[in-house]
């Protein structure tokens, strides 16, 4: 377990990245006790400046000894990355909390959203993963309706803000919407196809079974944190031309009765959850109004008219930050708690 300080020695792998900045502007509005801050990148961006806490500190180049005296590592470089890097922090006494894909899904890596399943952090992490943005804030609605009423089924539609893959994207939606507003022919980079005034019912890699890894990773990682195989999950993810903040139309059915009234009354006094849900005028949860914010924002919750102990809703919540960032520093928050 980490060892008690006053303040912190911690790293940010990938620095540079959307999710990178989001954690040095995370660590700095919370005021998180940090001593020494590393900023690592790829050896391309070795040099560059970074501001934290409106002092410039220099990117270094991500290395196997970049972790000596590093007490907490935030990773978000990618898969690849992490999977190359994190044993080495890991050797170094470090604990990691690794925002990719890597390690979710290994037995023995806690996967954790603060909210949810703080417990399952124990008591000598080494690598601790951060869910996929998508179920992050799913699973914080789905939490204390699976507690009261027993979850059977889930199936969920996405509509995933470019900023989930990363700086590059946001570029591509920004220059492909302007060229195409003048009359200019914008060609795909990032994504397979236009994204600017459409929408992409692909996220991720497509698999044997014609879900892709995106869907797939809310299936597995939704039944790992809720700590219950039996729940049955079937997302949709879909790309839409929205800079930040994920949307998702959730249905869920449970054993016990359930009911809108009850699910309003029981989400509403929740940590992390906002709900915002008055129909008569016009207000319910949007991605521009996520934006910026901590919250997971929940409304239209409906009774389902076509199935006994069923519910819809709509849930919203910023990507970079509950879906990544601020939910990485949440788990280094609890663990300096508990040191
Ligand atoms: P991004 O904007 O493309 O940033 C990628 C970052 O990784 C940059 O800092 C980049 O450094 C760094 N990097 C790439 N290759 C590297 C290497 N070989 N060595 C060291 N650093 C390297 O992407 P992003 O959106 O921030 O996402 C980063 C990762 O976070 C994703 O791949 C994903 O695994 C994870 N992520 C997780 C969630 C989640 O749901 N929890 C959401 C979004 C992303 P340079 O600038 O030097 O290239
Ligand atoms: N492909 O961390 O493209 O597993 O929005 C997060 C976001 C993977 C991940 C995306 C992705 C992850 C995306």
């Amino acid at each position: 377990m980490l060892a008690k300080k006053k303040l912190y020695n911690v790293a940010v792998a990938g620095a540079t990245g959307a999710v990178g900045r989001k954690m040095l502007e995370i660590l700095a509005e919370r005021d998180f006790p940090v001593a020494d801050l590393k900023v690592l990148a790829s050896a391309k961006s070795a040099g560059q400046t970074l501001t934290f806490k409106g002092n410039p500190v220099t990117v270094e180049e991500l290395s196997e000894n970049s972790f000596a005296g590093v007490d907490i590592a935030l990773f978000s470089a990618g898969a690849s990355v992490s999977r190359q890097f994190a044993p080495f922090a890991v050797k170094s006494g470090c604990i990691v909390i690794d925002n990719s894909s890597a390690f979710r899904m290994e037995p023995g890596i806690p996967l954790v959203v603060p909210e949810v399943n703080p417990e399952a952090i124990g008591s000598d992490p080494g690598i601790i993963a951060n869910p996929n943005c998508s179920t992050i804030q799913m699973v914080v609605v789905l939490k204390p309706i699976h507690d009261k009423f027993k979850i059977k089924r889930v199936v969920v539609s996405t509509y995933q803000s470019v900023s989930g893959s990363g700086q590059k994207a946001i570029e591509e939606l920004r220059t492909q919407t302007k060229n195409l507003l003048d009359g200019k022919p914008s060609k795909p980079d990032v994504y397979p196809h236009q994204i600017a005034f459409n929408c992409l019912p692909h996220i991720d890699v497509f698999l044997d079974n014609g879900y892709t890894k995106e869907e797939m990773k809310m299936v597995d990682e939704t039944r790992k944190i809720l700590g219950d195989a039996s729940i049955q999950v079937s997302p949709t993810t879909v790309r839409v031309p929205v800079f930040y903040s994920h949307s998702e139309s959730v249905n869920v059915e449970t054993e016990e009765p359930i009911s809108a009234v009850d699910v309003k009354k029981i989400l509403s006094g929740q940590p992390g959850i906002r709900v915002v849900d008055n129909p008569e005028t016009n207000e319910y949860p949007l991605a521009i109004d996520g934006t910026g914010r901590d919250e997971v924002f929940v409304g239209r919750i409906r009774d389902d008219i076509s199935c006994k102990n069923a519910i819809n809703f709509w849930v919203v919540s910023d990507n970079l930050r509950k879906g990544a960032a601020l939910n990485a520093v949440q788990i280094a928050e609890w663990l300096i708690q508990k040191a």
